[in-house]
């Protein structure tokens, strides 16, 4: 890995390129062009660079005939690819340059481009993490999924509540997508099955075009490139002319948008059957799709279907493209008359699968009825794949009618639903959670019975993240110092940031680790004043809990904590405070009710502390609305402390936790996810635990849970309680956040916030008095960025190809 310095040819190549882009391709006159214009002339300058090194690395595949990988996501949270572009290609200096001699400001393009929002969370942001290692170690991996009209929503806060608005992102075009007219496929829904003796026939459909757009992903320290192919819908007939010519516009049009209604949306309201059968569609959609234009780059080059395990791997992020392994199921036997045996046999050996979640209400089900009439066909697949698996069952563990039920397809109680997730499992040769915890809990509950059946199917891959992004981008300040000390391998080989414990030391060292730290606290502190006005102190602790928001993930255990400490601020004023700022920052469901609420209370208790001048710079709490991949790469860098709270059991793995570590900010957190990783990994006494262990949460549900005995023997704690219950929060509306009392006090507390708060105040407590002693505090965090070394996705991703895809990287 090298980082070159100034390339003057190159500079002056990327001058003229950047002009040609900015007259020829987007008819402009330099003299008047905007500073969009000319990011987008960047980009396209920088994005040439990118087509020579993806058309080699096709070259390269092709000759070598690599395996290819096909990770199938419905979300990939990318954000922005610019700098990122640059850095991967080493010439963000000569860009610099180039724009600087074009007499551009090229400091402010970077924030102009829109975030590619495509997801939602830790499962999008870690697919695309995936497609950057998957380029870095030259893995021929293709990310598919959809093409969104509009991202995640746009939340605004107005009057302390969430407002959902759309997030058009390609308002100014997308200049690192290209369309391929040339790449369309039919995609069916509907119709009806014929049986003509063992054929079957689905006809009648209603169809709808699949359009690809691809984006090149880059590799880093690598001429190898990957693709993320997108789908985006198109009506299978444009206007219904006689319906125009008779003027009634309206039914001319209306195929057109019913079609592209499938790919309007990131995650459609799903509150009604309407919104529910859009979301069926947009799965289908995209996995029909991804395999057509899979099996026929497959097919192109070989004619013998029993190899297709040896040159593709299929990947399920979670269980949005399970449908992908039905749609096999009848390319195989409807398309290439294969028997059942036969195509199962090959399907098996194609398919892996990933669980994100052991939560019940997140595991998709599908009404049999919704899938019987949007895909008639595959949900005959279905039962035919169930039938074949419950006669396995039968013949090895007898007639066991308990185990049949419980591992059926098809969940019998109440609405017949397919369960989707138990497809994944049956369909996959290997199936994996995503730390190590989550991978134990996961074969202990919602697949115990799958894990008696398929033992050797169930593993671990513990998540990771790519320091490309998450530090080199986002924190240029410590990066600096880290290559200065180290060098500047680590992009490529996270592992090397453990010889950092070597200068934990050393006060200079030590010095410069901080003056970094406090640059990106100054950056975002100045980011919070412009943006929303409030002035935040960078030399106060910052506390950072940014993620979805979410019951489990305890953002509410937060808030009691920062009411706690108002109130003790407010009774004891002149102790020796450790002055606070509380960072949060996520988005609600739309439908989520309470995580709505926990927002909105998140809100007042910032307006009431932030306006109480007995508080000053003691404690402020700031909620940064819309929350994106590039807002956090500006709080993470920004962090002292890491909030990673989640009830014991509930978080799968996390990877804020890692990406906050990484760029040295110390943990409070329970023993959930991959928390528990990386406690081994920086060592239990650099990072803050508590609360109660998933076993010692299950042991309190099983006793009989009862938060209000917490209560009564808590004073302080009743306090912070009864504030929120009368209003002190809310004056103008004093039963407000009853409900959040309610749900602690009378609905039983389910993620056990109440059991964990004395534990989670004391650790807090714990955190002040290190922060105390600030050589302390800094040989902590460097200790924690030198342990992070294991986080990377490159090494995830190195074993899900040498574990599960059996895929080699390609030679270039
Ligand atoms: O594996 C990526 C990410 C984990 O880090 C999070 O812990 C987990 O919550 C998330 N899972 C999901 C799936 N649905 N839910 N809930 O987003 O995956």
């Amino acid at each position: 890995m090298k980082l070159t310095d100034l390339n003057q040819d190159n500079v002056f190549n990327l001058k003229r390129s950047i002009t040609d882009k900015l007259i020829y391709i987007m008819g402009k006159d330099p003299g008047a062009a905007q500073p969009k214009d000319w990011l987008h002339a960047t980009a396209l300058a920088v994005r040439d660079r990118l087509v020579e090194r993806s058309l080699k690395t096709a070259q390269a595949q092709n000759a070598q005939d690599v395996k290819h990988v096909y990770y199938l996501s419905i979300e990939f949270l990318i954000g922005r690819a610019f700098t990122n572009a640059m850095l991967a290609l080493d010439i963000q200096r000569d860009v610099q340059q180039a724009l600087a001699e074009l007499g551009v400001d090229a400091e402010s393009l970077p924030d102009l481009e829109h975030d590619a929002a495509l997801g939602n969370g830790g499962l999008g942001r870690l697919a695309a993490c995936f497609l950057d290692s998957m380029a870095t170690l030259g893995i021929s991996g293709f990310g598919y999924g959809i093409r969104y009209d509009y991202g995640m929503f746009k939340q605004q806060i107005v009057d302390g509540q969430q407002v959902e608005g759309p997030d058009y992102w390609l308002a100014d075009g997308n200049p690192w997508e290209f369309p391929r007219p040339d790449v369309q496929y039919r995609v069916r829904f509907g119709g009806r099955v014929e049986q003509t003796g063992e054929t079957m026939t689905w006809t009648d459909t209603q169809d709808v075009l699949a359009m690809a757009y691809d984006i090149i992903i880059p590799g880093h320290a690598t001429q190898a490139t990957n693709t993320l192919r997108l789908w985006s819908a198109k009506a299978a007939s444009e206007l219904d002319l006689s319906a125009f010519n008779r003027g009634d516009y309206q039914a001319a049009a209306a195929e057109k948008n019913l079609a592209e209604n499938v790919t309007r949306v990131l995650y459609p309201d799903d509150s009604t059957p309407a919104g529910r059968e859009l979301r069926l569609r947009q799965e289908y959609f995209f996995c029909a799709a991804s395999l057509q234009d899979l099996m026929g780059r497959f097919l192109a080059q070989y004619s013998d279907l029993d190899r297709l395990p040896e040159h593709v791997a299929i990947h399920l992020n979670d269980t949005h493209p399970v449908l992908a392994i039905p749609e096999l199921m009848r390319i195989l036997i409807d398309e290439h008359g294969l028997a059942f045996p036969r195509a199962w046999a090959i399907t098996q050996k194609v398919f892996s699968y990933t669980n994100h979640t052991l939560m019940q209400e997140a595991l998709e089900t599908w009404p049999v009825d919704m899938l019987g009439y949007v895909l008639p066909r595959h949900l005959q697949i279905i039962f035919d794949i169930n039938a074949a698996f419950i006669d396995a069952i039968r013949a090895e563990f007898g007639a066991d009618f308990d185990l049949m039920r419980n591992v059926s397809l098809i969940d019998e109680e109440g609405d017949r639903r397919v369960r989707m997730a138990y497809l994944a499992v049956v369909a996959s040769h290997k199936v994996n959670g995503v730390s190590a915890l989550h991978s134990e809990l996961m074969q202990k509950s919602i697949f115990a019975d799958f894990a008696k059946v398929f033992p050797e199917r169930f593993n671990n891959k513990t998540n990771g993240i790519t320091p490309r992004r998450w530090l080199s981008q986002a924190n240029p300040a410590l990066s600096k110092l880290i290559d200065d000390r180290i060098g500047p391998d680590w992009r490529c080989d996270l592992e090397k940031l453990s010889s950092l414990k070597e200068a934990v030391g050393e006060p200079a060292f030590a010095e410069k680790f901080r003056a970094a730290k406090l640059l990106n606290k100054e950056r975002l502190a100045k980011w919070v004043e412009t943006h929303m006005g409030i002035t935040l102190n960078p030399h106060s602790l910052f506390d950072v809990h940014v993620k979805r928001i979410h019951e489990y993930k305890r953002q509410l255990l937060n808030v009691l904590h920062v009411i706690t400490r108002y109130n003790r601020i407010l009774a004891n004023p002149d102790a020796n405070w450790v002055p606070r700022t509380v960072v949060f920052a996520g988005k609600a469901a739309s439908a989520y009710h309470m995580a709505k609420q926990i927002i909105n209370l998140i809100n007042d208790v910032a307006t009431t502390i932030n306006a109480d001048p007995r508080v000053g710079d003691k404690l402020k709490v700031v909620f940064i609305p819309n929350y994106s991949v590039s807002l956090a790469e500006l709080i993470i860098p920004a962090a002292d402390l890491s909030e990673q709270i989640s009830t014991a059991g509930t978080e799968a793995s996390g990877t804020g936790n890692m990406k906050l570590a990484l760029n040295g900010a110390l943990t409070i957190g329970t023993l959930d996810g991959a928390n528990v990783e990386m406690r081994e990994s920086v060592g239990a006494d650099n990072i803050f635990i508590f609360g109660n262990t998933t076993e010692e949460v299950a042991a309190l549900r099983a006793r009989g849970y009862q938060p209000r005995e917490i209560y009564e023997q808590s004073a302080e704690l009743q306090g912070v309680l009864d504030m929120l219950r009368d209003g002190a929060f809310s004056p103008s509306e004093p039963g407000r956040f009853q409900a959040i009392y309610d749900v602690l006090l009378e609905w039983g507390d389910h993620y056990l916030l109440l059991a964990d708060y004395a534990g989670y105040i004391d650790m807090q407590d714990q955190v002040d008095t290190v922060y105390r002693q600030p050589d302390e505090w800094t040989r902590k965090a460097i200790l924690n960025v030198a342990g992070m070394g294991v986080f990377s996705s490159d090494r995830t991703i190195a074993e899900y190809a040498g574990e599960i895809w059996h895929a080699e990287p390609l030679a270039l």
